[in-house]
């Protein structure tokens, strides 16, 4: 029997606008509730974002961040995972500001910079509920998604060393292995390793068989076999890619921030309706789903009483 499968669940993240999906949370009540119900169908880990709940605005504000984070602490035991990646053109101190707040178990650390393609879907909708979203989605033609050297070091400083946080290493293209292994050359970070192979964003690696086949093998030689690792792929490659990296021995990542369908033409209803489908094929090829405390030992997290949330 393979290890337990550790489901990671993205609940609105900085990506999709609220044109695109009724069911994209926004609110504060929105976050919490979908985190806790994504928490019952099996999620181990809930990668957080937070929104302006007045239009959906991405936001980095620690108060909108606070309105949400005790009542998920409340409501369930997963480990909350704060991104530190944000939104595409907010500066590293306001990307870091609410994970600074919170001192969470676990953050996300984006291994490099890279184009962060949105606009194509901005011409597939008709009618934009706000008036933010078509400039937001055009930008991603002209912005990019900053993580230089300096951005990770000064990451792994002041969240790894400062707050006792654990990574998910977000890694879009092999490059992005090869700056893991500089991180820990250098000795910033001490495994085990989280990686997190991103597929399927325009400018990054793409979504196929072969990429995350050579993103494994590469990771594997350069860090060994004890590596725990978890992909997410965009759009409706999310459950197929899932699914082959638990057939690898990996583990998956779900939820609306990746994608906002549960299979084709089908908007999902909920982060959970994508949680149940993950475990249901898990549970039909004989994986167990990990809890919350098998996967705070395999990632060797500090644990919930360490958070001041
Ligand atoms: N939205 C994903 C492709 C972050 O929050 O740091 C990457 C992500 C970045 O989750
Ligand atoms: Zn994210």
């Amino acid at each position: 029997m393979a290890n337990s499968v550790i489901i990671t669940c993205a609940i609105t993240g900085s990506l999709h606008t609220p044109s695109m999906s009724p069911h994209l949370p926004i609110t504060p009540e929105q976050i919490a509730s979908e985190s806790i119900a994504a928490a019952e169908a099996g999620a181990a880990i809930l990668h957080l974002h937070a929104r302006d709940p007045r239009d959906g605005r991405p936001t980095a504000s620690p108060e909108v961040f606070r309105e949400f984070l005790p009542r998920i602490k409340a409501g369930c035991d997963a480990i909350i995972n704060i991104t530190t990646g944000g939104a595409v053109g907010m500066s590293i101190d306001e990307r870091l500001a609410a994970a600074e707040a919170a001192s969470p178990e676990m953050t996300s650390l984006n291994m490099g910079t890279l184009n962060f393609g949105l606009f194509p879907v901005a011409s597939r909708i008709k009618n934009f509920r706000y008036d933010w979203e078509r400039a937001y989605l055009e930008g991603t033609r002209r912005g990019f998604f900053r993580n230089t050297f300096e951005d990770i070091e000064a990451i792994i400083t002041r969240l790894g060393k400062g707050h006792g946080a654990r990574f998910e290493f977000e890694c879009y293209d092999v490059g992005h292995l090869n700056t893991l292994a500089w991180v820990l050359d250098q000795k910033l970070y001490d495994p085990p390793l989280f990686i997190q192979f991103c597929l399927g964003i325009l400018g990054g690696i793409g979504a196929e068989i072969d990429h995350l086949l050579h993103m494994v093998r590469t990771a594997q030689r350069l860090f060994g076999a004890d590596i725990e690792w978890s992909v997410l792929a965009a759009g409706r490659h999310q459950i197929p890619m899932a699914t082959h990296n638990i057939l690898l021995g990996g583990n998956a990542r779900v939820g609306l921030e990746d994608s906002l369908y549960l299979e084709r033409g089908r908007l999902a209803t909920s982060n959970a309706e994508q949680v149940k489908k993950i475990a249901r094929i898990l549970a039909e090829l004989g994986y167990a789903v990990a809890t919350p405390s098998e996967a705070r030992e395999r990632l060797r997290l500090k644990g919930t009483s360490q958070t001041t949330f």
